[in-house]
């Protein structure tokens, strides 16, 4: 029987790469979006703060069906730049004001960073996923991976800044990888193995024997 996992977010990139990972053993599902404070100053914090928000929701939920007292995560990511002192960071997602789409965001980063030469492009990507049971809190999971922020946009793939993020170890950049080299690569597949790795240890996991 495959572990039943609830991804609280209403990111369609995110919830399309975790379900895309998914395999033998693991389902993940979404969950109607649920609107929640990010009003933390970490990505832990903001984490917390969108799965206990989330998991609250769904406590009204009828006594046995598969939306009572689920295990749920959500995640909270984004892009570290060190040329603009962290930005847009924890803000990622609005970095070009509320309601910002991609593109939007994409141009912003890219006008900030005009100036600013090759070498001295450094980024990260960060995410934290937390697990949640009932309102509380169980586990916390971060993961970063290091690259550089390219001059121009490159590839089709992936969501967000992926045009932009560029890995040196690969020589291209996130959108120009398939979704298993993505995944492989990325801050969010890492945050991802160490909650599965965790889930494997401990009896919150059920039946994760084929993990
Ligand atoms: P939820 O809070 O509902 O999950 P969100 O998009 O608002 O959705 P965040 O607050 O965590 O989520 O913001 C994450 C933003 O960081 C996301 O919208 C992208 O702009 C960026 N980001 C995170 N991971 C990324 C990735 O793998 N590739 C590209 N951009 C990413």
């Amino acid at each position: 029987m495959a572990v039943r996992l609830y991804c609280a977010t209403s990111n369609a990139g995110k919830l399309l790469e975790f379900q895309q990972a998914a395999g033998d053993g693991i389902a993940i599902h979404g969950l109607p979006p649920v609107p929640c404070p990010e009003s933390g100053a970490t990505f832990e914090e903001n984490a917390v703060l969108k799965a206990v928000c989330y998991s609250e929701a769904l406590r009204g939920a009828p006594e046995g069906s598969p939306l009572a007292s689920p295990l749920l995560f959500a995640d909270d990511s984004g892009l570290v730049v060190d040329a603009l002192e962290g930005a847009p960071g924890i803000h990622s997602a609005r970095f070009a004001g509320p309601g910002a789409d991609d593109a939007a965001n994409n141009s912003l980063l890219l006008e900030k960073l005009s100036h600013v030469p090759g070498p001295r492009r450094t980024a990260s990507f960060v995410c934290c996923i937390a697990l949640s049971r009932g309102g509380g809190v169980i586990q916390t999971f971060q993961a970063e991976v290091k690259g550089m922020i390219l001059d121009e946009q490159r590839g089709s793939g992936g969501f967000g800044y992926d045009p932009l993020f560029y890995l040196p170890e690969l020589g291209r950049a996130f959108a120009e990888l398939t979704p298993e080299q993505k995944w492989m690569h990325s801050h969010r597949g890492h945050a991802f193995e160490q909650l599965l790795s965790w889930l494997r240890q401990t009896e919150e996991g059920g039946s994760t024997a084929g993990l």
